[in-house]
């Protein structure tokens, strides 16, 4: 064991989902080894406790799993758990870390963030509850790595962790895992895969799923070629790569492109849908139809009693404060609570641990349930193709009959990404100034009743989180919300959140950016975005 001095750096503050910065940044001499000993030093002794560790197999993974691999024996931890070569879905390490108990995980993913040796990498730390560390432990990290003075690490060649092996680093036992079976058997375990599987078979049910180069490509094989018998040729874009073939694995209408094109085609499958870096977003398509994350979610609840492991209907939900209220409709009539957290996955642990709720989602393409404590990608697809065997009818129509019974939410976010901080940090503050003058202004037809700065209070146990957002209420019809992001490597991204009720089915099936226009335009208004920030328009709206 060999003891390093280091000095700490100023900027581990972990953000809404771990660590992230440019490859070459975690490369710098120190970087990456201060916060993982940051990480280790939130517990008193590292002596019995277990880890799991794996990433989405991005640039730097596997430099990166060395490196941990070595200072984790020189920290003495009993045992951790390595995916095989060093891969690891987010939702697969949340399964694993439940599933053995271990003291933690650490996942190695900068998400939907681009790869390679010029784009992004990130380091999440999960808890042993299986989901992304509470603000109370990140809070601990980021005050370790502040006070940081050493870390150990140790000599030794690389471990080999393409085989499924258990070795010896010193004491520390390396288990290296293949965790695709166990995912695989969990999904089969929660989802009817008989039925699934014989509309598949009689050609009643095709599927496409794209894995954009990134961490699902296994599990997706195993699942729906392997287990589910769709064609090989409905999981593309299967094989993992560092840099994503160079694309940006984010599933969204901007990004996945090719997918977009199958589902536009003459010949379009019933579903389609993607899965992001880490495996634990999701976007759901029909035949020439885009699902709304924030919709699906509110379909899921509604039609929970389908599936045959939610047939009681779920206990309670979640969303976070941006995603549209949709859901929030279908709670009501289920008689359920439905709970309105900060942005990030961290704040449904609580909830989903204390059995207040069964499902949660974010309107980034997240979804997920109590099964683990990570949004889950291939979930949510499986969930999707459970309730199209099920219902026989298509997505569309699934969606439509959704809003005729409960109304449409229209929705949009309009992503400014890459702006001077200091003039974002001006956004924000301009709108903080205005909102005690706002309630009953009125902007065209819109008449405000109440703007405020979200914060929290974890029902669970009373953490209160603030700054989490700016919230503008037009009633219960309509809300704009702009937030900064915690999740980019440039500057920083102002996110604008657009969210409008329609119960007239008449006015239910308009173009969304059209519907949304005059929404969009007051919150340019009251912003200030193009005066402050140069931006007439933004980067990606999604
Ligand atoms: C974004 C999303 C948020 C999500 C987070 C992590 O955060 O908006 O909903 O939980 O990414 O997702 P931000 O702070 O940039 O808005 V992932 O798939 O990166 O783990
Ligand atoms: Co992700």
């Amino acid at each position: 064991m060999t003891k390093i001095n280091s000095t700490p750096f100023k900027d581990q503050k972990p953000g809404t989902s771990g660590l992230r910065k440019k490859v070459k940044h975690f490369q710098q001499a120190h970087y990456l080894e201060n916060f993982v000993q940051s990480v280790f030093n939130i517990f008193d002794s590292c002596k019995n406790k277990t880890l799991v560790l794996g990433g989405d197999g991005r640039f730097y993974n596997k430099e990166a799993i060395q490196i941990i691999l070595r200072m984790a024996a020189a920290n003495e931890f009993k045992k951790i758990i390595v995916g095989q070569n060093g891969l690891l879905s987010t939702p697969a390490a949340s399964l694993l870390i439940r599933k053995y108990q271990t003291d933690g995980g650490i996942i190695l993913s900068a998400s939907h963030n681009p790869g390679g040796p010029d784009a992004d990498f990130g380091i999440k730390f999960n808890s042993a509850n299986g989901g992304p560390a509470p603000e109370k432990i990140t809070e601990v990290i980021y005050k370790n790595s502040l006070e940081i003075s050493h870390y150990f690490s140790c000599e030794s060649q690389a471990v080999d962790i393409s085989k499924i092996d258990k070795i010896k680093l010193q004491n520390t036992e390396i288990e290296i895992i293949d965790s695709v079976i166990e995912y695989a058997d969990l999904m089969e375990s929660i989802f009817d895969f008989p039925i699934i599987r014989s509309s598949i078979k009689t050609g009643s049910l095709h599927l496409c799923f794209d894995a954009m180069h990134a961490v699902t490509g296994p599990y997706a094989k195993e699942i729906f070629v392997k287990r589910l018998y769709a064609t090989e040729d409905s999981v593309i874009n299967k094989q993992p790569s560092e840099d994503f073939n160079g694309g940006h694995p984010d599933p969204n209408l901007a990004h996945a492109e090719q997918l977009l094109e199958v589902m536009q085609s003459n010949h379009a499958p019933d579903l389609g849908a993607a899965s992001d870096g880490d495996g634990d977003r999701n976007m759901i398509l029909g035949r020439n139809f885009f699902v709304t994350p924030s919709d699906s979610l509110a379909i899921m609840t509604a039609n929970a009693h389908y599936i045959q492991e939610y047939k009681s209907g779920p206990c309670g939900v979640a969303r976070s404060m941006p995603t549209s209220r949709a859901v929030d409709i279908v709670a009501e009539k289920l008689g359920i609570d439905c709970y309105e957290t900060p942005t990030g996955w961290k704040y449904f642990g609580n909830l989903l641990d204390a059995n207040k709720i069964t499902f949660c989602g974010e309107e980034s393409f997240g979804s997920g349930a109590d099964h683990i404590r990570e949004k889950d990608g291939i979930w949510a697809v499986l969930f999707w193709l459970n309730l199209l065997a099920v219902k026989k009818k298509s997505v569309k129509e699934i969606v439509h009959n959704h809003w005729k019974t409960f109304g449409r939410h229209y929705y949009e976010r309009h992503d400014f990404e890459a702006i001077d901080s200091n003039l974002a940090n001006n956004v924000m503050e301009t709108l903080n100034k205005k909102l005690a003058n706002l309630a009953n202004q009125t902007f065209d037809s819109y008449v405000v009743n109440n703007a405020y700065n979200f914060s929290y209070i974890d029902p669970v146990d009373n953490h209160t989180t603030h700054n989490q957002g700016i919230v503008i209420e037009f009633g219960t019809i309509a809300r704009v919300i702009f937030r900064l992001s915690g999740t980019g490597t440039e500057g920083a991204t102002i996110r604008v959140y657009l969210e409008q009720y329609e119960h007239d089915t008449e006015l239910q099936h308009q173009e969304v950016s059209t519907y949304l226009a005059p929404l969009a335009k007051i919150a340019m208004e009251i912003s200030e975005i193009i005066t402050i920030t140069g931006r007439s328009n933004a980067s990606v709206i999604t």
